[in-house]
């Protein structure tokens, strides 16, 4: 007799939200397998500013709206991403009509514009945010990010940004969102601006860890430092986009088509190691979302290696549980 496969959400009922990012086609195909094991939900990309405002007059809200109208009939909880980003983001938005940079007032406006529409829309359907992703610079030893919003609204631009969020939807959870979260400078970066913007009053409730990690890293103890120095801001924690790839970032290597059984083995292990530390802090974690549903369809098929398969995920290309699925619910140490 085949196994009854436990729901993932349910097994963790009394630990954390369990999440996934979604495409509304997948809701069509794989709603059913969605709402069993998940009680999250992110659009991956349907209300990313280019997808949901297109032009200045134009929002293009289907797509979105499906999603939500999809978790609030199954009773799925929605995570809202992303309200300010430097990538897809239409090129209008930082232009004035005469294709000059828009100055301060002008985008502070339109960003208003922007928040009170799309967060207001969903007022009460969408319990957190994602107000700001990717702020911080990463590659050289500058502190903040260099973007249009920071060229032409100033630092404050997370100030201003998490305030209209809050009054859109003052019950909404707040977050500011970023990857290489584990990295011990970035982190501290993080950590930085984060702590500013909660002296300066800010309504920012969470730290999003994103969480694109691969199966040789970050190691555990490096994402234990990342929790407790973000859990020391007194914030909630949310993992926003779990994926693990089974290629170190660097490997372009593009002749498997299916993993090795030592990556198979890896992922398992570090699953069930990751899963016992998010537990180990889930007085601080309360919601923990795969970037995907399963292994059929992951944005890492194309990232960063344009069209090589990955294999990142607890279910596989059938959507049946992978060994990985087994050690998160029942994890063996
Ligand atoms: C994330 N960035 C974004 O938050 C998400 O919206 C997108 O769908 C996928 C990944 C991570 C990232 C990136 O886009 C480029 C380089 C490094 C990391």
């Amino acid at each position: 007799m085949p196994t009854e496969v436990p729901s993932l959400h349910a097994a963790y009922a009394n630990t954390f939200k369990i999440g996934a990012a979604v495409h509304t086609r997948m809701l069509q195909s794989e709603g059913d397998f969605i709402a069993k094991h998940f009680n999250s939900i992110t659009a991956e990309n349907q209300m990313k500013f280019e997808e949901i405002h297109p032009e200045e007059d134009r929002y293009t809200f289907e797509a979105a709206d499906t999603i939500v109208d999809f978790a609030v009939a199954q009773g799925i909880g929605v995570r809202g991403h992303t309200l300010v980003w430097h990538n897809q983001t239409s090129k209008w938005v930082f232009e004035d009509t005469s294709g000059a940079p828009a100055s301060r007032e002008l985008l502070l406006s339109r960003l208003k514009q922007h928040i009170d529409t799309v967060v207001g829309r969903y007022k009460g359907q969408i319990y957190a945010w994602d107000v700001v992703n990717e702020a911080v610079e990463d590659k050289t030893d500058l502190f903040m990010r260099d973007t249009k919003w920071l060229e032409l609204v100033g630092e404050d631009y997370l100030l201003q940004a998490f305030s209209m969020a809050h009054e859109a939807d003052p019950n909404a959870l707040l977050f500011y969102n970023d990857y290489n979260e584990t990295d011990p400078v970035k982190r501290e970066k993080i950590y930085n601006l984060v702590r500013s913007l909660l002296d300066k009053g800010a309504p920012v409730h969470g730290i999003g860890l994103q969480g694109h990690w691969n199966i040789h890293g970050p190691s555990i103890e490096e994402i234990r430092m990342a929790i407790e120095r973000y859990a020391s801001l007194d914030v909630q924690l949310h993992v926003t986009e779990l994926d693990m790839s089974v290629f170190r970032y660097e490997d372009r290597r593009t002749d498997l088509t299916a993993p090795t059984s030592e990556m198979v083995e890896l992922q398992e292990r570090r699953y069930e190691e990751i899963f016992n530390l998010f537990r180990e802090y889930k007085s601080s974690i309360t919601s923990v979302t795969f970037w995907g549903v399963a292994d059929n369809y992951t944005w890492l098929d194309h990232f960063p290696v344009r069209g090589r398969k990955n294999w990142p995920f607890v279910f596989d290309q059938q959507l049946q549980p992978k060994e990985s699925f087994w050690r998160i619910i029942n994890p063996m140490s």
